[in-house]
């Protein structure tokens, strides 16, 4: 027989969640940290991903529904796309209503190009259960604390996991971790500067268990403030209302937002607000953010760490798959030919997307929101503006062009040098 172990004297410490070391850590288990990691698996790059949340948490987040063109096949590439092509919806317009009247802007006549109705939270299920059959440790309920080194060959992120601390060395940190991550903070104050912008409003958000009054996107300026028509499925609204800073959703009980919602829709031409059970509830406020840059030493910002839109352009979370789309890239060339070039140029190629983004969430929401101080004059400029797109086919296709997504290649650092 053979002899009992001696029982320890003090208990071993609990084995760490990941491996303590790999090429790429990614802080954040979002859309960008979770995207980053499957695509630098098809790279035959190994990465750990850390998420401070669990798993049900991180799947349940409300937050964006369209994906553009660009976003959907990078999704597809990486192989996320099946459900997304069986239950996305394809959406070939939407439609600005204004002044008691509605105006369709055209997406495919504009620009060839369309966009697809395809959940965030959807998104992000699809790529959790890729990446845990088939990729690098994914590691729920570890809250990274601080990064290190930025500036040496060897980066560490510290992080919680399970009442301890653990270590993660790595050649490259990639902080995914959203606009309260902690991994900008790596990046000393000096090396960087934030570019802000507050509005005076907020978006109270609902879903609702109502098909969609219509089959596209309606966003409404109205004099009572914006409001947004948007879906989930063929039987599940998302409705949006601009509502002031600070607001409480316990002040909208499900009446007041319908009623609201029928207010600020109202046209001449036919339209009917289907009601239905309000089975979700909350305040966001908008603010545009901008991290420059976005690399510093071997750390990384990207997606929400690094900038910040409203969300009226529907531009966050493509702007978020961009900026890992090549960050993917840059790190491939370096893995295959040991060049650096994609790399060193990613924090100034992203930063010119992300500024046309700014501008753009910006201009929509600042053209479809009705600010507190503004003055009969303002809203007269604001209805001129929609005139404009509703009866130039160029205004509209400028809106079109950014509501769809410019192509990557636009940005290229030939695109845009002085000739
Ligand atoms: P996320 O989604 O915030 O993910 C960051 C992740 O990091 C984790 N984390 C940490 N993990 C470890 N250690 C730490 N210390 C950590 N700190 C944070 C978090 O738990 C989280 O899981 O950032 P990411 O990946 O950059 O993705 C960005 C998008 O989520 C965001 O831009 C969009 O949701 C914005 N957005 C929209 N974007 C679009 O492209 N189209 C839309 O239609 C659209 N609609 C929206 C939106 C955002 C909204 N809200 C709620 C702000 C509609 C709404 C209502
Ligand atoms: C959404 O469906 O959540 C959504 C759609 C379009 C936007 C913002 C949010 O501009």
């Amino acid at each position: 027989m053979r002899p009992t172990p001696p029982v320890p004297l003090t208990r071993a410490p609990a084995p760490a969640p990941a491996p303590a070391t790999t090429t790429v850590g990614i802080v954040g288990g979002g859309p960008a940290g979770l995207l980053l990691a499957r695509l630098l698996h098809r790279s035959g790059i190994d990465s750990v991903v850390l998420e401070s949340r669990d798993r049900a948490y991180v799947e349940r987040r409300q937050r964006a529904g369209i994906l553009e063109q660009g976003t959907a096949d990078t999704l597809r590439e990486c192989g996320a796309g099946e459900r997304m092509d069986r239950q996305g919806l394809v959406h070939h317009g939407i439609h600005l209503r204004y002044d008691g009247r509605s105006h369709r802007v055209d997406f495919p006549a504009l620009t060839g190009r369309s966009v697809l109705v395809y959940a965030q939270t959807e998104v992000v299920k699809d790529l959790i259960a890729l990446q845990l059959a088939d990729g690098g440790p994914l590691v729920f309920g570890a809250r990274a604390l601080a990064v290190h080194g930025a500036d040496t060959a060897r980066p560490v992120i510290r992080y919680a996991h399970g009442g301890r601390e653990h270590t993660l060395t790595c050649d490259y940190v990639v902080g995914c971790d959203g606009f309260h991550g902690v991994t900008r903070d790596a990046v000393p104050g000096r090396a960087r500067r934030t570019y802000e912008r507050g509005y005076p409003y907020s978006w109270l958000g609902v879903l609702a268990d109502v098909p969609p009054s219509c089959d596209e996107l309606v966003y409404a300026h109205s004099a009572r403030g914006f409001a947004l028509f948007s879906m989930r499925s063929p039987t599940v609204s998302r409705l949006y209302l601009q509502v002031p800073n600070g607001t409480d959703p316990a002040d909208w009980p499900d009446e007041r937002i319908w009623d609201e919602l029928d207010a600020r829709s109202a046209t001449d031409g036919p339209w009917e607000l289907a009601r239905g059970p309000i089975t979700a509830k909350s305040v966001l406020p908008m603010r545009s953010v901008v991290t420059e840059p976005m690399r510093y030493g071997r750390v990384l910002l990207a997606g929400d760490a690094a900038h910040i839109v409203p969300p009226t352009g529907a531009k966050g979370l493509n702007l978020a798959a961009s900026d890992v789309t090549e960050l993917a890239r840059a790190f491939a060339r370096l893995k295959d030919t040991g060049a650096t070039d994609l790399l060193d140029g990613w924090s100034a190629g992203c930063l010119r997307r992300v500024w046309r983004a700014e501008h753009f969430s910006y201009f929509m929401t600042t053209t479809l929101h009705t600010d507190p101080a503004q003055s009969a004059f303002d809203t007269r400029l604001q209805i001129a503006q929609l005139d404009r797109i509703a009866s130039a086919p160029h205004a509209a296709a400028e809106l079109a062009e950014n509501y769809t997504g410019l192509p990557l290649a636009r940005f290229a650092p030939a695109a845009v040098a002085p000739a």
